[in-house]
Parts: C-alpha cells; structure tokens; sequence
C-alpha cells in the first residue's frame, strides 16, 4: 500500500514538472530611418554630473538594425489563468538625470522598486490611463531613497506602458508595461528578446514601440508553443512623419 502510494506522488511530481513549455526568442527590426534623436538640454546641475544618457531615446537602433526597448509580450491566449507575482522587484532608478532602464516590464502586483542614485532631487510623476490605476507624485530629495510602495499601491491593473515623469527634469521619462502575467520581455541594445518557459499552447504575441506604434496596438503574429523553444521575429517601421 505504502508503494502504491509512494507511485503516485512520484507520477504527480513528474506530471507538475513535466508540464511542457518553450522559451520564445526573436528579434526585432527596424524598417526606415528614424527622425535624429534630440540632445537634452540639461540644466547647470545634471550638465556637470557628465550623465550617460544625453539624448532622446526616441529610436535606440543597435547591430543590423536590431531595435532596442520594444516590449514584446503575450497578448492573447492566456485569459482566465493565474499566476502569481514574481517576489523580486523591477527596478527604475533615477541616474544621472534620467531614468534606467528606459523601458521595463513587470506583473500586476509586483513591486517596483524606485530609487534615486543622484545626489539631487528627483520625482517620480505615475500617468496611468487604465481605470483602476491612480497617478501618484511623490520627491525623492536624497541620494540613495528608495521607495517600494508607492507603485504597488497605485498601479493594480495590466496597462502597456504606464509613463513615468519627472516633474523637476523635463526631459525624464521611463516607461513600464504591466501585464497579468509574466510572459514578457523588453529588446535588448541589438533587438533581440527572450521570454522563457512559456507554457504549451497558441498565442499572440505583440511587439509594441512606443514612437513607431503610438496609440496603435503593435505588430502582432501568432505563435503555437510546445516542449521546444520558438522563433518569432518581427520588423517595425518607422511611421511616415506627420503632414505638415
Ligand atoms: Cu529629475
């Protein structure tokens, strides 16, 4: 009897870490040429802290057109299952004058943790859409604050991408897409993304930028994974420039 048992829970076990899943791996493209980036013009303070970032980060292009900060995610096929918050925190610092990372990604619930590298005053201005997400605005004054509530406390709901602003620094801003799942990924410097684990089942998958797709949903494709990893590649365009 007791072997009998002992059978079952190792079926079990192996079921639960038996449930097929593939990692999802791409690239994305850009198609055209992006307006020039603008440089910022700092005011006295952050001009002398020599900051990293010193233009707009309108189109960040890398290796064979490889575009940077497009978040990628799945958009359909995962309604009505749950998942559960990663424990670990996403974080956006203010540094140098501006925020890194520029664009990240996190699950409904999972803490943002916001802090503030600069040995100046920096605020953290939250500009939801979604109903159910609130704004909030609130200084970090000091070198070194760190915040881990502010965010979990306002932004309950899935929105793609909530911005971030300064309020003392105009030209600071950062952007995070919030999803009700963890199947998601932000394009490195070259364009290339991988979300891992992904489930066993059909999807769509979307690529959002934030400048070439706007107000638009993104370029989507459907994907079908299984126990072995998927390629999905996608090319954006940058979008002809407004009439004059
Ligand atoms: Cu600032």
């Amino acid at each position: 009897m007791k072997k009998f048992a002992l059978l079952i829970a190792v079926a079990t076990l192996a079921c639960v870490q038996g449930v097929p899943a593939g990692d999802v791996t791409g690239k994305v493209t850009l198609k055209g040429t992006p307006p020039p980036e603008k440089p910022i013009a700092f005011d006295d303070t952050c001009g002398k802290m020599q900051p990293a970032v010193t233009t707009t980060r309108h189109y960040v292009v890398g290796k064979e057109g490889g575009l940077a900060n497009v978040f990628v995610y799945i958009s359909k096929g995962l309604e009505g299952k749950k998942f559960t918050p990663p424990a670990d925190a996403v974080e956006v610092d203010q540094q140098g004058c501006n925020y890194q990372p520029y664009v990240s990604g996190v699950m409904a619930g999972q803490t943002v943790r916001i802090k503030n590298s600069d040995p100046i005053m920096h605020n953290i201005h939250a500009l939801p859409k979604v109903d159910g997400n609130t704004e909030f605005n609130f200084a970090q004054p000091s070198q070194g604050d760190v915040n881990d509530t502010k965010w979990t406390e306002s932004i309950k709901n899935p929105e793609v991408l909530v911005k971030l602003k300064c309020d003392v620094h105009p030209w600071m801003f950062a952007y995070v897409g919030v999803l009700p799942h963890p199947y998601f990924a932000v394009t490195d410097k070259d364009g290339n993304f991988k979300i891992a684990n992904v489930p066993a089942g059909k999807y769509t998958l979307t690529a959002y930028h934030l400048k070439a797709h706007g107000a638009k949903p993104g370029e989507a494709q459907e994907i079908s994974v299984a126990d072995s990893p998927v390629t999905a590649n996608f090319t954006v365009e940058v979008p002809p420039p407004p009439p004059q």
